[in-house]
């Protein structure tokens, strides 16, 4: 790997560059320490050259691999033709992209936006302007369900409807229009619907939740009964979408096809931020020009790796691989049978390793980890989160997987 000098001199240690982000940055994150300096496929190296094999993927925003050639080529590309035009304008990779990603999605329009949380906020408005303009609920009157232990993001709207008491402390007053019943539980969603519903919004897989995986059926039943009660399904596959659980979709293991997908993460393949809204022509066709936007939503840079990203994922490579190697992975990971593991769970390339209380912190396992060259990221005190790129080899995962026993076992 070769760090071009054009980036920027690199003439500070680890231990300085952390120290900078300690005095200079704000501490809203506690990452582990190591700096990285470059990255290629599922491995990343230091300032010193050491390398690790990353089993976290920017939150599987990377489930094609750090400077996927292929990426990094249509993006090089892109860079020298046009990056940014504005909706003011047209573009020539919107359009397209758009057509592109309502295909793999079996809908009929997009709304491209840049961050998750940005997707998940249109997503609302989507849903909100929906029921006053098309199912007829009275003005300001919208109510969206919403999960226990949800992740849909960080903004003040998405935070008003979390159970998460860290992410809520200190920052309220919070928006209305939010009821939360429990992850997995129909009988409880068909309770809590009334008159003035427009949607229910749910992870087919909760990610930061702890990788929790529903009851089989369990979306197939809530997507029924929003059908029935005529309320929007809209699923968040911000992270569990293209790609990771072994499906273009998690919610195709349900055989779930809902009203509206929110996308993000991995469409920019770890090279630009971008996430999307994708619906029907009724559902999204509320917004009129100048009810909704973004300066950067819709970019021609981000638009064309995501084009990049949809012509990967029709190849079924990256699906099938995290199928195959994930079936691989839960085998053996299973087969370490430690004491201090509680429970392994997830979906394809996904996984989450409850420990057991007396088993001490995941953060601690984590670091374990990091010396053993292995980068993995705790979720609350005790799930070690593994989700590599769905480019890895069973030979890195064989890798892994001596170290995962080194440290578990
Ligand atoms: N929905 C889901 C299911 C997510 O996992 C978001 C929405 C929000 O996406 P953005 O792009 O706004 O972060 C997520 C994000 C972090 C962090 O550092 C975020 C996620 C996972 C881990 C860490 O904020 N998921």
């Amino acid at each position: 790997m070769t760090i071009q000098s054009e980036v920027q001199p690199v003439d500070l240690s680890g231990a300085e560059h952390i120290e900078l982000v300690e005095r200079y940055g704000a501490h809203n994150y506690h990452p582990l320490p190591i700096v990285i300096a470059s990255g290629e496929g599922v491995w990343v190296e230091d300032l010193d050259g050491n390398r690790y094999l990353d089993m976290l993927a920017a939150y599987s925003a990377v489930n094609f691999g750090h400077c996927n050639p292929d990426l990094v080529a249509v993006a090089s590309e892109q860079l020298r033709r046009v990056t940014l035009t504005s909706r003011a304008f047209h573009n020539d990779q919107i359009g397209p992209f758009c057509r592109e990603l309502a295909q793999l999605c079996r809908m009929e329009v997009v709304l491209p936006m840049n961050t998750g949380a940005e997707g998940v906020e249109t997503a609302i408005k989507t849903a909100r302007k929906w029921g006053y303009t098309v199912k007829g609920v009275p003005a300001d009157q919208a109510k969206i369900i919403c999960c226990r232990d949800n992740f849909h993001g960080r903004t003040t709207t998405v935070i008003s409807f979390s159970t998460d008491s860290q992410c809520r402390d200190g920052f309220g007053p919070f928006t209305p229009g939010f009821e939360v019943i429990p992850f997995g539980d129909v009988a409880a969603l068909e309770q809590a619907i009334d008159d003035n519903t427009v949607a229910f919004l749910v992870e087919p897989i909760q990610g930061e939740g702890g990788i929790i995986v529903p009851p089989a059926g369990y979306l197939r039943d809530a997507r029924a009964v929003c059908k029935d009660r005529n309320v929007l399904f809209i699923a968040d596959e911000i992270q569990s979408g293209l790609g990771r659980t072994g499906r273009t979709f998690a919610c195709e293991e349900d055989g779930v096809h809902p009203d509206i997908f929110i996308l993000g993460k991995a469409l920019g393949g770890g090279i630009m931020p971008i996430s999307a809204v994708v619906s029907t022509r009724e559902i999204l066709g509320v917004f009129k020009p100048g009810d909704h936007g973004s300066t950067f939503g819709g970019n021609p840079l981000a638009c064309a790796v995501a084009r990049k990203v949809i012509e990967m994922l029709k190849t079924d490579t990256f699906q099938s691989n995290a199928r195959t190697l994930g079936a691989y992975f839960f085998e053996q990971l299973r087969a370490i049978g430690s004491k201090r593991i509680k429970e392994i769970r997830g979906r394809g390339l996904w996984v989450g390793i409850e420990l057991h209380e007396s088993a001490g912190p995941a953060r601690d396992y984590c670091q374990q980890l990091l010396l053993n060259g292995i980068l993995s990221k705790e979720t609350h005190d005790r799930v070690i989160r593994l989700a590599p790129p769905l480019t890895i080899t069973r030979d890195e995962l064989d890798w892994a997987l001596e170290r995962l026993k080194r440290v578990l076992g």
